[in-house]
């Protein structure tokens, strides 16, 4: 199984440690292709790789997105790029897993929030302490 992980990374890195758990559990199911989004080390100019420029970033995650077989995202620190990332995933059909943690005092965009029609795209809340427990429902969800 391969699982593309969203995190804001130029929308702001507050949320780091809850990408770190969010991806050591998801290791547990499959490979994470994007693992670097949860590293400590990327600051939210998201630039510690000087070689890579957007457009090499934008075109391998593209492909990434691709080969995932689901795709998880953690929405509660707004993204423009998590956004896009959803938008295609939409397009792809790929499974996607929103995770929300109402605890910021952010509300949740509409466009996310109100995708129930969109089939496979399913967002839930959470608190950071379900993490695994969240995770866990929805991987055994989709084996039904
Ligand atoms: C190089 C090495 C590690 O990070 C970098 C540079 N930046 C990015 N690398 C990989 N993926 C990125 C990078 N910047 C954005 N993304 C993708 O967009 C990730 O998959 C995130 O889910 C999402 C974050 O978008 P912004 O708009 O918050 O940056």
């Amino acid at each position: 199984m391969k699982v593309y992980f969203c995190g804001s990374i130029r929308g702001g890195r507050d949320d780091v440690h809850v990408y770190r758990r969010i991806v050591h559990a998801l290791q547990s199911y499959g490979t994470v292709l994007t693992e670097h989004v949860s590293s400590a080390e990327l600051s939210d100019r998201g630039e510690n790789n000087a070689a890579s420029g957007d457009q090499a970033i934008h075109n391998r995650d593209l492909d990434w997105l691709h080969q995932s077989d689901v795709v998880v995202a953690e929405v509660t620190q707004p993204s423009l790029g998590v956004g896009y990332e959803l938008g295609r995933a939409v397009d792809m059909k790929k499974k996607i897993f929103c995770l929300f943690r109402p605890s910021s005092g952010r509300i949740l965009s509409a466009m996310i929030r109100g995708a129930t029609d969109v089939e496979n795209f399913v967002v839930r809340d959470y608190s950071e302490d379900e993490v695994e427990k969240v995770l866990e429902q929805f991987f055994s969800s989709l084996k039904n």
